[in-house]
């Protein structure tokens, strides 16, 4: 198909989260696609690029995938300070991580730029056996603050491609997202990863 414009659309997004819910996996997932049973834990922030090319444009998310330590918590502002979308996550087996994700959220209202869009990923949906967090609960939380949820599983893929893609709800993300359909997985063109980079 010939394309039918050019239009470049940076999209920064930021990733939170208690330590060990799965933010580096989710990410890993979505740029290459694999899984880690045995993921090292993140010292201080990873960055990753992803860039998608579609007919009518060409997409480069700028993934910033913040450490869940909390020693890294006052580098956060830096990572969510100007970006188009942060997805906090927490894991379903985590009651904390759970009571964490609503502290990130808090901090956002309070601090990030109010046209964030705010995603909630209860992530590790594998594990139900060992679910701690209700899905209803979760998606309460999340309709009383505005914030789009997903359960994912980097493990499985469950909703993982939804929570990148998925990012065209507010209008205010228009600039910085376009709806991606079913084809989106296919046209992947250029993948990297980088240690660190610079974002605008
Ligand atoms: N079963 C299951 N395990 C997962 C899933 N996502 C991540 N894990 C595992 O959970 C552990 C922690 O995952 P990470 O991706 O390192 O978590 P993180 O949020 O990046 O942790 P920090 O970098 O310390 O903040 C790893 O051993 C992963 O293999 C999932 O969806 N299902
Ligand atoms: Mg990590």
């Amino acid at each position: 198909m010939a394309r039918t414009g050019n239009k470049n659309i940076q999209a920064k997004l930021v990733l939170l989260g208690d330590m060990g819910t799965g933010k580096t996996s989710l990410v890993l997932r979505f740029v290459t696609g694999k899984f880690l049973e045995y993921q090292e834990s993140t010292i201080g922030a990873a960055f990753f690029t992803q860039v998608l090319s579609l007919n009518e444009a060409t997409i480069k998310f700028d993934i910033w995938d913040t450490a869940g330590q909390e020693r890294y918590h006052s580098l956060a502002p830096m990572y969510y300070r100007g970006a188009a979308a942060a997805v906090v996550v927490y894991d379903i087996t985590s009651m904390e991580s759970f009571v964490r994700a609503k502290k990130w959220v808090q901090e956002l209202q309070r601090q990030a730029n109010p046209t964030l869009i705010m995603f909630l990923a209860g992530n590790k949906a594998d594990l139900e056996e060992k679910r701690k967090v209700g899905f209803e609960e979760g998606e309460q939380y999340a309709k009383e603050n505005g914030l789009v949820f997903l359960e994912t599983s980097a493990k499985t893929a469950q909703n993982v491609n939804e929570l990148f893609y998925e990012i065209d709800h507010s209008k205010t993300a228009g600039e910085c997202f376009v709806a991606l359909d079913d084809a989106g997985s296919s046209v992947f063109k250029d993948i990297m990863v980088q240690e660190d980079g610079e974002t605008n």
